[in-house]
């Protein structure tokens, strides 16, 4: 899978995708990452990217013609399943929307900054708007390396048995278990007796049991949901 990120910060991009899985999705080009300087696009001898906005209000608005060259020069190499552009105004992210997009082939992320960028390049282009979470953060970088991570780790062969996605948080819509690892005793506290029976029919279900409770309890809109495995 392919990902294009247009950024007027690039730098804060690449070293979240440089470590661990991701690094390890690279290496095997599962997963390829490029980063596009939105600033290469800008005007004038300034190389400006924002202007204040029209109606007056703080804060700059990224302008339509540098984020079009890009989006123009990119889209004149590849097909996109999506162009995504991440804002707070955005379709809150969850699992299965990370699902769907896992599927495709090559995605199209744009970072805002500033106040954002002019609503004529959302009503040109963008095909998807994308939030984290309901809290403000100072660009879309950070939720662009959020998605490419989540996306990623979900691509075939990207993960092995020991990281398998399966028994992730909210893939069937429960939060993950308890884990425990050596010592069986730490502190006075002893791992439950049942994970160190190799009884596997037995253990499943006590996981089972654990993640319905804690979701029950932290986070019961899960098992609330319409559409979701517990109805
Ligand atoms: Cl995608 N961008 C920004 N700037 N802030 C956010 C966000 C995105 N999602 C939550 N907060």
């Amino acid at each position: 899978m392919h990902f294009d990120i247009i950024t007027v910060l690039p730098e804060l991009l690449s070293s979240p995708l440089s470590h661990s899985i991701m690094q390890r999705a690279k290496d095997k080009d599962l997963l390829t990452v490029e980063i596009h300087d939105l600033r290469e696009y800008g005007l004038g001898k300034h190389r400006s990217t924002d202007d204040y906005q029209f109606g007056g209000g703080a804060g700059m608005v990224m302008r339509c013609e540098p984020l079009a060259a890009a989006i123009d020069a990119l889209k004149a190499q590849r097909e996109y399943d999506e162009i995504i552009y991440l804002t707070p105004d955005g379709e809150q992210y969850k699992q299965t929307r990370a699902n769907r997009l896992s599927l495709g082939k090559n995605l199209l992320l744009i970072c805002g900054h500033y106040k954002g960028i002019d609503q004529r390049i959302r009503d040109e282009y963008v095909t998807l708007e994308i939030s984290i979470g309901d809290y403000v953060l100072s660009g879309g970088e950070l939720a662009a390396a959020v998605l490419i991570d989540s996306i990623g780790r979900l691509l075939p062969g990207v993960l092995n048995d020991e990281t398998s996605a399966l028994t992730d948080s909210f893939q069937d819509d429960l939060l993950a278990p308890p884990i425990y690892t050596r010592p069986a005793e730490w502190r006075g506290h002893k791992v439950p007796d049942i994970l160190l029976t190799g009884n596997f029919p037995k253990i499943e279900a006590w996981r089972e049991e654990q993640a319905e409770a804690r979701t029950q309890e932290r986070r019961p809109d899960l098992l609330s949901k319409e559409d979701g495995a517990h109805g």
